[in-house]
């Protein structure tokens, strides 16, 4: 009972000390996951936390780099302090300013449901997935592997050869659809 005890009072307090750090250091209440100036009542993107200039009018957002905390979807320039969101960094190539490396795995970074990850880590939206343009750098949003996945939720046909994906009723209907005509083909 006394050994059950303590371990809840130890989870209770670790639960509330872990959740005052980060309403203290990340007020997302406040300033709904921006960086918050002080007492000011100003917010500023943490994208300009320790970036070199100062952007809250005391110039809150230059001050404690040594110490700064930046939010899980930024990554903090070790020496500068300076917040990088993750998405300017996979999607733009941003870096860390100077000589300092900016040491974010891509390639490990989890897009959110809505989108599809590029072998870059960039991740582009569902919607621009075999529309004939290349959005990833090597262009595997446009891949034939891609496009089968697609084209099979919505049910359709691939053609051969291309990224058309057809309506299943065209197939067998006596007209070509697809550029080879593979949709007429061993009907
Ligand atoms: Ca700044
Ligand atoms: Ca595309
Ligand atoms: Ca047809």
């Amino acid at each position: 009972m006394n050994i059950l005890l303590l371990s809840l009072s130890v989870f209770l307090i670790s639960t509330i000390s872990t959740a005052n750090v980060i309403k203290r250091n990340v007020d997302s209440d406040f300033c709904e996951g921006d960086f918050r100036c002080g007492d000011t009542g100003q917010c500023v993107l943490y994208a300009w936390r320790c970036d070199g200039e100062g952007d809250c009018f005391g110039d809150e957002d230059e001050q404690d780099c040594q110490n700064s905390v930046c939010p899980s979807d930024h990554f903090r320039c070790e020496n500068s302090g300076h917040c990088l969101p993750i998405e300017s960094i996979c999607n733009e190539g941003v870096k860390c300013e100077g000589n300092e490396t900016t040491d974010f795995d891509c390639s490990k970074r989890e897009c959110d449901s809505a989108s599809f990850k590029c072998e870059s880590g960039r991740c582009v939206h569902h919607s621009v997935l075999c529309d004939q343009n290349d959005d990833c750098e090597k262009g595997e949003d446009e891949s034939r592997e891609v496009c089968t996945r697609i084209c099979d939720e919505y049910d359709g046909y691939l053609c051969n050869n291309s990224k058309k994906c057809i309506d299943k009723s065209t197939r067998c209907n006596g007209f070509n659809d697809c550029p080879e005509g593979d949709d007429e083909q061993q009907c």
